[in-house]
């Protein structure tokens, strides 16, 4: 039987909040509760809150999810979208602080791979569902002044109608890159975001876990690593096919695409 022919890796997509840094707990969280903070809101989320309204993507989408989940003592406004837009704005003006002081380190080896894959050719893309402002934000301050023109596409926030686990922002970006997902390799860092890239068509997709998403279902993931991995700093790979040299780079990541097409 003819094998199938595996296709020519050519673009790395990229999530952003737990893959690129660890932006959750000490970046969108404490921009969420100075937010309402300003707002003279009493609603503290907590480090374990948080991890549990995670499951719903999106900031605005993650108020309303709390609103209903755990019914604080609130009189909603007449005009709650309104309101939830309006907190949102603020809590997104404080993330921006937040990046630029303290900041946040991008996680092992992710400038690195950017940098090696830059110099290889490979297309660089972002598909988040995180807003715009945000990405600029951490790309800005954590990678490179100008690293927003590393990535020829960066997907991200209200650009589409679903948020994922919903395929449209990895649809959206590979359509706008005019490339088959036969082509990409997606990296991410959860249940959600492995199942809006599989089902946007990518075959290939790399998990890093971290303390959020560990216990997720990463059973579509190609390849599943704790980080991806620096010279003395090897990645431990936790489901999929091992790492030859301890750190995804160029070779691993040929591999782990052609794994995927095996
Ligand atoms: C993570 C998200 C975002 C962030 C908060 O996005 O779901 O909602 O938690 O950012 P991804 P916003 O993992 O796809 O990068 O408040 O701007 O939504
Ligand atoms: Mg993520």
């Amino acid at each position: 039987m003819m094998g199938i022919e595996v296709a020519q890796l050519e673009a790395l997509l990229f999530d952003v909040d737990g893959t690129l840094a660890d932006t959750e707990r000490d970046g969108h969280r404490v921009a969420f509760n100075r937010a309402f903070a300003d707002a003279g809101l009493d609603w503290e989320w907590t480090p374990e809150i948080y991890g549990d309204l995670l499951a719903v993507t999106g900031g605005k989408e993650r108020i309303r999810h709390f609103l209903e989940k755990y019914q604080p003592p609130f009189e909603p406004p007449a005009d709650l979208d309104a309101f939830i837009a309006d907190l949102h704005a603020a809590k997104t003006e404080h993330y921006k602080r937040l990046m630029a002081d303290p900041g946040l380190p991008l996680r092992p080896g992710v400038e690195r791979l950017l940098r090696e894959a830059r110099e290889a050719g490979l297309r660089l893309a972002i598909a988040t569902t995180t807003t715009p402002a945000n990405v600029t934000a951490l790309l800005r301050n954590s990678l490179d002044p100008q690293a927003e023109q590393w990535f020829e596409v960066i997907a991200a926030g209200d650009i589409v109608p679903a948020k994922k686990p919903a395929p449209d922002i990895y649809q959206w970006a590979m359509e706008r890159m005019d490339i088959s997902p036969d082509h990409c390799l997606a990296f991410e860092d959860s249940g959600n975001g492995v199942a809006s890239a599989r089902d946007a068509g990518l075959k290939s997709v790399l998990v890093t876990v971290n303390d959020y998403t560990r216990g997720h279902d990463f059973s579509d993931a190609t390849i599943v690593l704790d980080q991806l991995g620096e010279p003395g700093q090897p990645a431990k790979v936790l489901a999929g096919p091992p790492l030859v040299n301890g750190q995804v780079d160029l070779p691993a990541l040929r591999a782990i695409h052609d794994h995927a097409w095996g």
